[in-house]
């Protein structure tokens, strides 16, 4: 992997955080991608996000496949662990490393060619198994590492510089709703405003929970006539609400208008507030998710904001009941009980 590691000064006027860490000190490689590509606004939200958070970065296990977009786990959190998997494959070897270790924060960082195309069906079974993560597709709709062809996200009569896309597009937020995700969300690379409090309440949420943000791809996908570019996000962009996360420890609120608010609390007591804009929009139902994305791309908008949230998501964990202390900490007595052990637990399938 190319990267070119960042002298290790920063201005001393860089203001800490409550772990004594500045903005400096959760940033990673130096950036190879090309000038102005919005994945690397992506990783600057991400940045952010664990700036605001008082993330401690060796809690942090960034994920990826491969592609531009799965390059950019070496640009954010240098101190963090992170593990570049196989084209498409991310959310298993997430999924394996969640089950082993359950302390850790996940980020699933991919590409719409990595998880729409060749990696559909991991994304489908990681998300419907509730591991508790954060997905991130950086949704350009095309294969930008291998040089612009369309990927699975691109919508039908879209254009490159030389074709015009025939097929009909795999949209990750409706099937992230289909699957159970119990967030999700899109947004815009360009929009760090919405994106930072967005990925904040992820990493929040216990649960599976899908961010598809969409960011151009200024090489191959930029053309105004692609759904993908700036332009047309900007022109068709509509937000359903605007969010900020209230922590426990210091509640704040910000923005809020009478009968305009809605407070969600988060598993890890957390509280999620709703700036909502269209006093119609209910993040809480599924259902009606699910139809208000459908109703909207039809009038050609692009729906940005937190789509749905559940309160009080289950994780794979829940579901199968597995030890809560990571397999690293266990003794080699309690990793290898013995063969009466062993024995007795297959009488119970017998
Ligand atoms: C198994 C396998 N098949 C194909 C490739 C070639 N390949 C590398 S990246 C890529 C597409 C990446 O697209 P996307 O995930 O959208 O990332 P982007 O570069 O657009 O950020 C492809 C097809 C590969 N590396 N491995
Ligand atoms: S080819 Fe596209 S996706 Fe890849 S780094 Fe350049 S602008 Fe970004
Ligand atoms: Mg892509």
């Amino acid at each position: 992997m190319t990267y070119i590691a960042k002298p290790k000064l920063h201005h001393p006027g860089l203001k800490p955080n409550k772990l004594g860490f500045t903005h400096r000190d959760y940033e990673g490689s130096i950036s190879t991608l090309c000038a102005g590509c919005g994945h690397d606004s992506i990783s600057a939200a991400l940045i952010q996000a664990a700036y605001e958070l008082d993330l401690e970065p060796y809690r942090v296990a960034k994920l990826s496949g491969i592609g531009c977009s799965s390059k950019t786990p070496d640009y954010f959190l240098g101190n963090a662990h992170g593990f570049n998997s196989v084209h498409g494959r991310m959310p298993s070897v997430l999924t394996g490393a969640n089950l082993a270790n359950r302390d850790l924060i996940y980020l699933g960082v991919s590409g719409d060619g990595d998880s729409a195309s060749i990696g559909l069906g991991q994304f489908a079974h990681c998300v419907r198994r509730g591991v508790n993560m954060v997905y991130i597709c950086e949704n350009n709709g095309v294969y930008g590492l291998t040089k612009g062809q369309f990927s699975a996200t691109a919508d039908k009569g879209s254009r490159s510089k030389t074709a015009v896309n025939s097929d009909n597009p795999i949209d990750l937020v409706s099937l992230a709703l289909v699957l159970g995700a119990t967030f999700v969300a899109r947004s815009f690379s360009g929009d760090k405003k919405q994106l930072v409090p967005l990925l904040k309440a992820a990493i929040a949420h216990k649960g599976s929970a899908v961010i598809d943000v969409i960011s151009p791809c200024v090489q191959f996908n930029n053309n105004p006539q692609s759904t993908k570019s700036y332009d047309f996000v900007r022109e068709h962009n509509e937000a359903v609400n605007r969010l900020d996360i209230i922590e426990e420890r210091a509640p704040i609120t910000v923005d809020h208008e009478p009968g305009t608010v809605q407070v969600v609390q988060q598993h890890d007591g957390s509280f999620l507030k709703l700036s909502k804009l269209h006093a119609e929009y209910d993040p809480t139902d599924r259902v009606k998710a699910m139809t208000y994305l459908q109703e909207r791309h039809a009038a050609g908008e692009v729906v940005t904001g937190l789509l749905y949230v559940e309160e009080q998501a289950q994780d794979l964990h829940d579901g199968l009941h597995t030890s809560a202390v990571p397999l690293n900490k266990m003794g080699e007595r309690e990793l290898c009980p013995g063969s009466a052990k062993l024995a007795a637990l297959n009488d119970e399938y017998r």
